[in-house]
């Protein structure tokens, strides 16, 4: 139940397997364009089901409390439908204690079936690297709690049938929700160390990467993150909040876990501060400026606007009454507009697109291809680190009239662009 990019391959790994799979979705477009496997936007297969796996998202709501409701709706229409000796599986991120104190009983109560008794419930934390073409559903090591010894038992076994790797029982529903959340608490924080670095050697004139580097030249002991103008995606920004929230409930704040939120949310304006100082360098003011702003997606080689850190810049930017023209390959320009508007929506106080200027803000401009985004732009911004971005000349760049270049996924030849006419600036070199 729910395909999307964590159901989907797996309904297809399932199907591969010898499994009859059939795959659920309330969106008719999903269910529309879905050929190779078997789909219905009812639960009636549910009814016939030895095996039910819900991987709905779990996002945060904009207080960054944790939204449950795709998961409440998913098990209420599973309830509906439970018949008895099935094994239910939650795959989608939870904070520790959801799959037992919300899941569980949404289930009992829509079925009128016992737990433990009747049915069982499992919780297996997906793990999807989109645009990883090594690390996929078939190939990634899992980790599995349930509700009952019978109930592991069943799901270790099942996940065994289908995935090329280990599948690791945890003793609890809630170590298993645990592990997620620590997993991808662990990258929050370790990405917050480095753009504070970032922050910290660019004042010392040290290049945080090059020493970034030579740490990773440790084979224990150290594992390399690198700085860049955000933190976005479905997971890792989004996460660290539930074991957040879940602690406070519980009486613990993770001073720690906030701050690294705070930290990596800071890098947008980190950004504009370092953009408005270069054009200052050339006597150039950020309001008017026109920038061409590389890459929407959170992250290079996908197409993905969730939580992208290039929304937060863009509007920071505008404030400042800067023009910008976005380019990236990956997303389509409805899809980005309709972001940017919502972004708006979301974060401006009077609703309206206007400038701290007064003027009327100019709007998003997207560009189709590269050489028009470049076109009469002062300012070029790398915000995401697509393949076709890196290849980037300053010959190119200085063809356009660009003058400035705030690399900030410090993915450009920095030694090209140092040698140029160009000012160049990465984060933290
Ligand atoms: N980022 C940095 N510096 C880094 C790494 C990432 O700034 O060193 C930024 C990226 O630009 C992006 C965000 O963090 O905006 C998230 O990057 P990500 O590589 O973690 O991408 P995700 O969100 O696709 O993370 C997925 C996660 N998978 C699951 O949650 C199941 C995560 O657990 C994986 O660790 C990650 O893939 C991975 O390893 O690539």
């Amino acid at each position: 139940m729910g395909l999307g990019y964590v159901g989907l391959p797996l309904a297809q790994l399932v199907q591969r397997k010898g499994y009859s799979v059939t795959g659920i979705d309330t969106d008719p477009a999903k269910i529309a364009a879905m050929d190779d496997l078997p789909v219905a936007s009812s639960f009636e297969s549910v009814k016939s089901a030895g095996i039910v796996i819900i991987c709905v998202p779990t996002p945060v709501y904009a207080d960054k409390l944790p939204n449950l409701e795709p998961v409440t709706g998913a098990a209420t229409s599973v309830g509906k439908h439970l018949a008895k000796g099935t094994l239910v599986v939650l795959e989608s991120t939870v904070n520790p204690g959801v799959t037992e104190a919300v899941v569980i009983p949404v289930l009992e109560e829509q079925s009128g079936l016992t737990a433990g008794q009747d049915f069982t419930v499992a919780h297996c934390p997906e793990r999807i690297n989109p645009g990883d073409a090594k690390w996929h559903v078939g190939t990634i090591p899992r980790v599995v709690g349930a509700s009952t010894e019978a109930g592991l038992a069943r799901a270790v076994e099942f996940y065994q049938s289908i995935i090329e790797a280990d599948i690791y029982p945890m003793a609890s529903l809630k170590e298993a929700e645990a592990v997620k959340i620590v997993e991808n608490s662990f990258r929050d924080i370790n990405i917050a160390f480095v753009n504070e670095l970032a922050i910290s050697f660019a004042k010392m004139d040290i290049d945080v990467v090059n020493v970034i580097n030579g740490a990773a030249t440790k084979p224990f002991a150290f594992m390399a993150h690198y700085p860049g103008i955000g933190v976005g995606g479905h997971c890792i920004p989004v996460d660290p909040y539930y074991l957040i929230n879940r602690a406070k409930q519980n009486g613990f704040d993770h001073d720690f876990l906030q701050l690294a939120r705070r930290i990596n949310s800071h890098m947008p304006e980190y950004a504009v501060a370092l953009t408005t100082d270069g054009l200052n360098e050339l006597g150039l003011a950020l309001n008017g400026a026109h920038i061409a702003l590389l890459g929407l997606s959170y992250k290079p080689g996908v197409g993905d606007l969730r939580e992208a850190p290039a929304f937060t810049l863009i509007d920071l930017l505008e404030k400042k009454g800067a023009r910008i023209t976005a380019y990236d390959p990956y997303i389509a320009k409805d899809a980005a507009l309709s972001e940017y508007h919502e972004h708006a929506r979301h974060h401006k106080h009077d609703g309206t697109l206007v400038g701290e200027n007064g003027k009327a803000r100019t709007g998003l401009h997207l560009a189709g291809s590269l050489t028009d985004a470049l076109q009469g732009a002062d300012v070029v911004i790398v915000a995401t680190g697509h393949s076709e971005f890196l290849k980037l000349t300053p010959a190119q760049l200085q063809a356009h009239g660009v003058r400035f270049v705030l690399d900030g996924r410090n993915c450009l030849d920095k030694a090209k662009f140092i040698e140029s006419k160009l000012l160049y600036r990465g984060l933290g070199r």
